[in-house]
């Protein structure tokens, strides 16, 4: 009894103390935030944590940000829960071309640095 008693307060306290991490990963399914290959009210729930602030934002917005603005909010979960109810369909997460554009313009800058003789 108090062995198990033991067992459930380290539980919660495991529980409590347990984080939350989004990651979107090229493939993915926009709107999947737990990476299980559906989009449902589970995914629903973690799109209120994360626009809430509760769960912090992926680096990489590509699951999370449905409408492409920039910013996780109560749009991207209106929008997530269209799909679970099957009014929209979803797409995959593709390679993260901004991360590359970002990377191609900032040595385009630092060659531009390199050879201004000003
Ligand atoms: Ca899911
Ligand atoms: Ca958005």
């Amino acid at each position: 009894m108090i062995l198990s008693l033991l067992f459930l307060v380290i539980f919660s306290i495991l529980l409590i103390n347990s984080v939350v991490v989004i990651v979107c990963n090229p493939g993915q399914k926009i709107g999947d935030l737990n990476n299980d290959g559906i989009v449902n009210a589970t995914d629903t729930d973690l799109f209120l944590e994360v626009a809430i602030g509760n769960i912090p934002k992926p680096s990489n917005l590509c699951c999370v940000d449905l409408n492409k603005d920039g910013i996780v909010n109560a749009t991207d979960t209106i929008l997530t829960t269209r799909i679970v109810n099957g009014l929209d369909n979803t797409s995959v997460c593709e390679t993260d071309l901004k991360v590359l554009q970002d990377k191609i313009e900032e040595r385009i800058n630092t060659k531009l640095e390199e050879v201004d003789i000003n």
